[in-house]
């Protein structure tokens, strides 16, 4: 049961379904319908020179290609996906039924699997120095792991009342909390150390949830959408959009599926993969 190879072209009319959708994200009181395509444009109002520097244009909207298709466990409610070295790392919520697990990234096989507990609702995950960090998302604390193991080794605890992505660059790690603010943190003390706040000509980009680095950019879920934001970890601004539509449709699986959530990334290989709340599969793509 196979999806077929699909592409998705990128168009003018995605790019304006993904600004209009983007309309609907902007924050309470933020610059939102009204900035969207006409703000964009004015930086192409001639006569301005000397004048303030232009606004950029509207980021690109990319398509992708389906490469390969695993199966994912449709029970999972997927809140975090790291890869490394043949290895799917995943974390899952709800309350009950959370849990960090290791998966065969050739098959989707699940080796591994370590339940939270009830009092817990897992949530973002990255994988720092050989071990797994898995946020909660109310309960203001996280869970460090050993990553071959899954034995807990840690517990730690963030500046936040929520936790909802987690990735990390070269010296940071990235964190969520479903606004549009991305914290950076101090990944001994868990201390901020920085922050931007995501926006685009749209206005500012709330929901901000699963994350991913991805060659120097911040890769988000936004929560609700089938689009991924490319985000510059310096600026905020989003570089790019891409919009998975279509990628799993619910004929696909046999149980109700979930909003799209879940992005790893094989920086060695270049390869993608996405996955989403109880999707019965996980994709490899490729972003055109
Ligand atoms: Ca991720």
């Amino acid at each position: 049961m196979r999806p077929p190879l699909r592409r998705f072209v990128s168009s003018a009319a995605v790019l304006a379904a993904a600004l209009g959708a983007a309309a609907g994200c902007s924050s309470p009181g933020g610059s939102g319908a009204g900035d969207g395509p006409p703000s964009a444009e004015s930086g192409t109002v001639p006569g301005s020179g000397g004048a303030p520097p232009r606004e950029p244009g509207p980021p690109p909207v990319h398509g992708y290609t389906m490469v390969r298709a695993l199966d994912h466990d449709p029970a999972a409610f997927t809140q975090g996906l790291v890869y490394e070295d043949g290895v799917f790392y995943e974390s899952t919520g709800l309350y009950g039924r959370s849990s960090v697990r290791r998966l065969d990234a050739s098959t989707g096989e699940i080796l591994h699997r370590v339940d939270l507990g009830g009092g817990a609702f897992g949530e973002g995950l990255t994988l720092w120095n050989d071990k797994l960090y898995q946020l909660t998302w109310k309960e203001n604390r996280g869970f460090i792991y050993d990553k071959s193991t899954l034995a807990r080794v840690g517990v730690f605890s963030f500046p936040s009342t929520e936790g909802w992505g987690l990735t990390h660059d070269e010296s940071r790690f990235i964190f969520s909390d479903g606004s549009d603010i991305l914290y950076f943190l101090d990944p001994e003390s868990f201390a901020v150390t920085g922050r931007i706040s995501v926006r685009d000509p749209g206005g500012h980009v709330p929901r901000l949830n699963e994350l991913e680095y991805v060659d120097g950019e911040i890769w988000a879920n936004v929560l609700q959408t089938d689009r991924i934001a490319r985000i510059d970890p310096e600026t905020g601004r989003v570089v790019g959009w891409i919009d998975l539509t279509g990628l799993l449709t619910p004929e696909m699986c046999a149980e109700p599926i979930d909003v799209m959530n879940g992005i790893a990334y094989d920086a060695a290989g270049g390869r993608v993969f996405v996955t989403g709340k109880h999707w019965c599969l996980l994709f490899e793509i490729r972003v055109e």
